[in-house]
């Protein structure tokens, strides 16, 4: 088992953010609450994630979770939004306003170019349970791992990826057994229903985490970007279509058509292209 010795990459309140020989790792730091999370919480998970999608050192992100909880030794992933911070409008921030931008969180998981694996040592629930169908992969914690959706509990929903997405990924019939009876799942029920990649006994989770992250991390890293857009293209309609085709004129650029072009311009001329019209 590799022992990773992750170095602090900025400290926040309701999460932790470490980075070691291309990985980072973010993880929700309120197991007291099952790792709910509020308005601060999705504020500081935006500002890492961002930051992992901008380092350039980084090529895999793990999401995962701290704990168990000091009351009562119970591991969580993540229970999804604060009920204690709902007020009559929605989720209140410390300056009083009503949003939660786990929404926001969710597109920047999505649209990363670099793989994303939830990590889930224990409950995976409501938002939480949304949070690892939007990553990339999800290991499991074989003893603690539990996936459940109560959004309609509490009338606090996700009709995007959290539901929509996973009834691609499950099936149309389970994501609405998921989503109406709002039952317990174990790690294997949820492998067996192909929205988890792997079982893992817990003390070794987040070694296999991280060495899956070393696996991605060997291959090719363009690929690996091209192939999470080409999957994500078809369900994301015009925004997939348009975060591929990012990429397609990026690769434009390094042709000699590309510096033609630019050069042309520059030296105000007509542009003369190579005439190759490769099949
Ligand atoms: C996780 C559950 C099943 C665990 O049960 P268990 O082990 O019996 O523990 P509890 O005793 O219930 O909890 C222990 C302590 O933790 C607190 N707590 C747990 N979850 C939350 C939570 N989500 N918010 C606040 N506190 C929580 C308990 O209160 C308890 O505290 P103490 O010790 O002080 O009593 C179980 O806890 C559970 O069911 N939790 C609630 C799960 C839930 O319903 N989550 C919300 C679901 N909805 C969303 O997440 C929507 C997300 C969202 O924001 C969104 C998504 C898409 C589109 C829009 C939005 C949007 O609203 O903006």
């Amino acid at each position: 088992m590799i022992q990773p010795e992750w170095k602090t990459a900025k400290e926040y309140e309701d999460i932790t953010y470490k980075k070691c020989n291309g990985v980072a790792r973010i993880a929700f730091n309120r197991p007291n609450v099952r790792n709910a999370f509020r308005p601060k919480t999705t504020s500081e998970l935006y500002d890492a994630f961002y930051d992992a999608g901008e380092d350039t050192s980084i090529g895999v992100v793990l999401l995962s979770a701290e704990g168990p909880s000091t009351k009562d030794g119970v591991y969580s992933f993540c229970s999804g939004g604060d009920q204690k911070a709902r007020g009559h409008q929605g989720y209140v921030g410390d300056d009083g306003y009503h949003r939660l931008n786990i929404l926001e969180v969710q597109r920047l998981i999505r649209f990363m170019p670099k793989a994303v694996i939830a990590v889930v040592p224990g409950w995976a629930v409501g938002g939480g349970h949304s949070l690892h169908v939007v990553c990339d992969l999800t290991l499991a914690s074989k003893e603690h791992a539990i996936f459940k959706q109560t959004d309609a509990d509490v009338t606090s929903f996700d009709g995007g990826y959290g539901s929509a997405y996973l009834a691609k990924m499950v099936g149309q019939k389970k994501a609405r057994e998921i989503f109406f009876l709002g039952r317990n799942y174990s790690a294997q029920e949820a492998y067996e229903m192909g929205m988890v990649n792997a079982v893992i006994p817990h003390d070794e989770l987040e070694s296999t985490a991280y060495e899956w992250a070393q696996e991605i991390l060997a291959k090719s890293p363009t690929s690996i970007k091209m192939l999470k857009f080409a999957m994500n293209l078809t369900d994301d309609g015009m925004v997939g279509q348009q975060v591929f085709a990012g990429e397609a004129t990026r690769l434009a650029y390094m042709t000699d058509e590309a510096k033609e072009g630019r050069d042309a311009f520059l030296e105000k001329r007509k542009p003369n292209f190579p005439k190759k019209w490769i099949p």
